[in-house]
């Protein structure tokens, strides 16, 4: 209050004057302490994961312990493992996601509705399996759900993202050889999980046994030259991209018909790298394109996550 202010109120008189400026001291306080609290400080953003400083030997880890590696081609990192029953479980335990229902299983009298879900997929998993009996949209539900989760936890940055690689990123993954191990047949000891000699199912790869009769746990076979495990084998992986019927060759096409039905190029996804159940050399090919309708579940049906920081050229999103 200016001096001339004090006069208009009538703070003629020194006492008055110290009475007055003693109770607005009170009044400032009192002001000060009902006072809303300032806005907390923005935390910093994390900073951005891809690109990074990682490799092979350094892996990115993210909450759940999914390992992600660079793959030379592509902006986005890897997970070296199909992911494993115990992450998918974590997503349906937050979530209460239902990933059940209609979920085709193998059986002596080929591939029927049995009524298997991903929990009991009809054979024993322990949680270090790759999951299955997952549909595209299953995996993608996944995705999201992670990224939340990270996102919140601060371990990505707004940038970032988990989704299914595409069918280009899956490429530069496995690399140019005829079989993710190289060109030999049949393949060589540890290559993967296919159906070997020792299956339980007909026919078998003669000269191949690799231990398994259905799924196993993830990491068990010889990673290839990028750290990545079980890009042959194990379980078909989905990708985000739709399937088109010129993604195989002429001669994959007329050796398996069914590769030639693609629906107009936006009914079908892409499913990567064989499975446990298979056995011609075809479905083992690194360039061989497998795939279903994005609801489809199956025991041989997995999938890989990548981690992105900005959309990907060829991305259907
Ligand atoms: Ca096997």
């Amino acid at each position: 209050m200016s001096l001339p202010a004090i006069r208009a109120a009538g703070f003629t008189s020194r006492r008055r004057l110290l009475w007055w400026l003693a109770l607005a001291a009170v009044h400032g306080s009192m002001t000060a302490a009902e006072s809303p609290p300032p806005p907390p400080r923005t935390p910093p953003s994390p900073p951005p994961v891809v690109p990074g400083d990682y490799s092979q030997t350094k892996p990115w880890v993210n909450a759940l312990g999914m390992k992600f590696v660079p793959v030379p081609g592509t902006s986005v990192l890897f997970s070296i493992w199909e992911t494993r029953v115990r992450d998918f479980r974590s997503f349906v335990d937050a979530t209460g996601y239902d990933a059940t229902g209609k979920m085709y299983s193998i059986g002596p009298d080929g591939w029927k509705l049995r009524g298997k879900t991903w929990r009991q997929p009809g054979f024993v998993q322990s949680v270090e399996h790759p999951v299955c009996g997952v549909s595209f949209n299953d995996a993608t539900r996944f995705c999201e759900w992670l990224t939340t989760r990270e996102r919140t936890a601060g371990t990505i940055g707004p940038q970032n993202r988990f989704r299914l690689p595409t069918d280009a990123e899956w490429s530069a993954a496995v690399g140019d050889s005829l079989y993710p191990w190289g060109k030999e047949w049949p393949p060589p000891h540890r290559a993967g999980n296919y159906g070997d000699s020792e299956s339980d199912l007909n026919p078998k790869i003669q000269g191949y046994r690799d231990g398994y009769s259905r799924t196993s746990p993830v990491g068990m076979f010889t990673p290839n030259r990028l750290g990545l495990y079980d890009l042959g084998g194990n379980v078909w992986e989905w990708c985000d991209t739709y399937y088109r019927k010129d993604m195989n060759s002429v001669r994959a096409r007329e050796q398996f018909p069914g590769f030639d039905e693609d629906g107009g190029g936006n009914k079908y996804r892409v499913l990567r790298g064989g499975s446990w159940d298979r056995v011609t050399p075809l479905f083992l090919e690194s360039g061989c394109r497998n795939n279903d309708v994005p609801e489809g579940r199956g025991d041989f049906l997995g999938f890989r996550c990548v981690l992105e920081s900005a959309p990907p050229a060829g991305s259907s999103k």
